[in-house]
């Protein structure tokens, strides 16, 4: 009997998100906060087969911040550490007002999140006014970056599209489907399928999950020939009851997870030609 399965034997882009906004050291002794530790972790997770990092800033008490020098310290020293491709967060952390985190894409990363929706999330709220993003989504156009269009609920997918159809976002689009947010879609199979059915043809797309959501719908992710994020921004744990050592051994799980389905990690440039990144990094800041 001939196998007719489709198959998935494309490259897998995989990303470290290595910090986030949320958790502390508390939490888990692990977490980088300080721009050295960022960095080091960095380079554990491009070691590891990520070669993407979603990045977010933390001050000197170990709190989010949107600062602008912080930015740049953080993202040199990421840079001399590996050749990591730099995704910058936007969404920066809950209590930071949206136009102070806007200004990040003054730094020009390669990419950024580009969050649409405002939405409860976990405890708090998490404001992104319709003029904001819209503006953001304009000057992100204007500078080169990347989005990344984060979508935590069904709603959000079509904001999303909706923007794209203005003129605001440039092809191919790039989606990360959140799923176990508090606040935004449960981490269901049913909820990922639903979207995936529902990207753009041609568009890129990961899959995120949320504490013990993440194995589960990062694998399922691959399975169905999408990208995957992990690291300590996502889940604190290996598994239950065992902190991750580090973002370094949550992407080595990974990557063997996407090899043993036939999605191997992809190579620094295979993820700029899936990602459709140009070929070199964008200039410098001058801001
Ligand atoms: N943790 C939230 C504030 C982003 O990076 O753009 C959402 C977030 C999204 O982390
Ligand atoms: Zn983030």
């Amino acid at each position: 009997m001939p196998d007719t399965a489709p198959r998935q034997s494309a490259a897998a882009v995989l990303t470290a998100a290595l910090t986030g906004p949320i958790a502390t050291k508390q939490d888990n002794p692990a977490l980088p906060t300080a721009p050295e530790e960022i960095a080091s972790e960095a380079r554990s997770a491009w070691e590891a087969g990520a070669t993407v990092v979603h990045v977010h800033l933390r001050d000197a008490n170990g709190l989010p911040t949107a600062d602008l020098d912080v930015a740049r310290r953080v993202v040199g020293l990421i840079s001399e550490a590996c050749p990591v491709l730099i995704q910058l967060s936007t969404g920066v952390g809950l209590g930071v007002p949206f136009e102070e985190r806007s200004r990040l894409i003054e730094t020009r990363p390669a990419m950024a999140t580009l969050n649409v929706c405002s939405m409860t999330f976990g405890a708090g709220e998490f404001l992104n006014p319709p003029d904001g993003v819209r503006r953001l989504a304009v000057r992100m156009r204007e500078l080169g970056v990347k989005p990344e269009l984060e979508v935590y609920d069904t709603g959000h997918l079509d904001v999303a599209l909706a923007l794209h159809a203005e003129g605001l976002l440039a092809e191919p689009l790039q989606f990360s489907l959140v799923l176990g947010v508090r606040g935004g879609m449960a981490a269901t199979p049913e909820n990922l399928v639903h979207l995936v059915h529902r990207i753009p043809a041609g568009a890129a797309w990961q899959v995120i999950g949320i504490g013990r959501a993440n194995l589960p719908m990062t694998a399922i992710g691959l399975a169905m020939g999408g990208n995957a994020r992990t690291g300590m921004e996502d889940t604190l744990l290996l598994r239950r009851g065992v902190p991750a050592s580090g973002n370094g051994e949550l992407i080595e799980r990974l990557a063997g997870v996407a090899r043993a389905l036939e999605r191997p990690p992809a190579e620094l440039e295979e993820t700029r030609q899936l990602l459709s990144l140009p070929a070199r990094a964008a200039a410098p800041s001058t801001v």
